[in-house]
């Protein structure tokens, strides 16, 4: 006996260009897909670009935590949230050299420093350009998430040899609103815009698990797989509870539409690096080797994220070796 299966119909296979047109409604088609059909059509994108064993491994460091201005619902290091999280000042240049130099050693390429800032003050991005200078001269790769910058303040960070500007989307233009009041999506197109006129590689991603309808994952994805450019690196987070922030009891996400995400992610921007990012540490093996055959090919390496927690080292060595993954050198 033999079974139909109604499929929505989507881009044609084998699809080897990249696309800056994808409707939302194809991208719904597409996170909508029976499983094995994404897996595969995302296999099939990722295989053209990418060998499918090799993962990138960066390493983040909280460079100023916490007190910060603005009010994005999830982040536990906003001052609206009312968390255990303390304010600290922008650290020295020696103990970020001493935490890159670490996370070298213990085999990340790329050294990713996060400042809890709505935007960095140009003394303090000084301040940034000498770590930069000092993490890029250890060998790694450098990358700098310090929240909304102006054109100047890009053109300063590319003369540093900054390799990689993290600026977040975090999910549609339309839901936008639910989640942050302080700052608007199109201040976050701007800083894009500028990081990448500037000659900066873009990492610019979102979170899933804040509430969002299926229709804003795509609109999401949609967004940044319209960017032409695409960004180089995609982070798709799931949402880190964190006690005292706005979203502290979000409904929990089922890893499969994490899987799903990350297959939409890898289909629509084949070429760049999908990081399966923040959440890691509530998703087993099982889910995690799901979202490897589903095209994630980058994460973060190391205990901490910026104040929650990731992943022990030990145990990613043993997922690493379980699936048969090796790291981009
Ligand atoms: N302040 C800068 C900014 O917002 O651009 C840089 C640091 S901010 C913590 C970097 C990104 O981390 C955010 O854009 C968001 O996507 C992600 N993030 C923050 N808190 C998170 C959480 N609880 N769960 C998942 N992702 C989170
Ligand atoms: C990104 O997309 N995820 C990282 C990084 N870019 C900077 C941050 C995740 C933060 C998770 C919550 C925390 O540890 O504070
Ligand atoms: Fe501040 Fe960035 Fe957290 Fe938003 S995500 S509150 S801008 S540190």
């Amino acid at each position: 006996m033999s079974v139909t299966v109604d499929r929505p119909v989507v881009s044609p296979l084998p699809f080897s260009g990249l696309r800056h047109n994808w409707t939302r409604d194809e991208i719904g088609a597409l996170l909508a897909l029976p499983l094995p059909e994404l897996i595969f059509q995302a296999q099939v994108a990722h295989r053209t670009h990418f060998d499918p064993t090799a993962v990138q491994i960066s390493t983040l460091l909280s460079i100023k935590t916490g007190g910060c201005p603005e009010d994005c619902g999830y982040c536990p290091q906003s001052a609206s949230a009312e968390t255990a999280v303390s304010a600290s000042k922008l650290m020295d240049i020696e103990p970020v050299l001493q935490a890159a130099t670490r996370a070298r050693d213990a085999g990340a390429t790329r050294f990713c420093m996060g400042a809890a800032w709505r935007s960095p003050k140009d003394r303090d991005l000084e301040r940034v350009v000498e770590m930069v200078e000092g993490v890029k001269s250890l060998g790694l790769e450098t990358c700098v998430t310090l929240g909304m910058l102006r054109p100047e303040q890009a053109r300063r960070l590319k003369t540093a040899g900054l390799d990689y500007y993290n600026h977040n989307l975090d999910t549609s233009p339309e839901f936008y609103g639910d989640i942050i009041s302080t700052r608007t999506y199109q201040d976050r197109l701007d800083t894009l815009a500028a990081v990448r006129d500037a000659g900066i590689s873009v990492c610019c991603g979102g979170i899933i698990g804040m509430g969002e309808g299926q229709e804003d994952r795509a609109g999401l994805l949609e967004t940044l797989a319209n960017l032409d450019p695409h960004p180089e690196s995609v982070p798709i987070n799931a949402l880190v509870k964190v006690r005292g922030t706005r979203l502290e009891d979000a409904a929990p996400l089922d890893p499969i539409d994490f899987v799903r995400m990350i297959a939409v992610a890898r289909i629509t921007m084949p070429a760049s690096f999908v990081r399966l990012s923040a959440g890691r540490e509530s998703l087993s093996d099982e889910a995690q080797a799901l979202c490897f055959l589903a095209g994630a090919n980058s994460v973060f390496y190391g205990d901490t994220l910026l104040t929650t927690r990731n992943p022990a080292v030990e145990r990613d060595h043993e997922l690493f070796e379980k699936l048969g993954l090796t790291r981009v050198a």
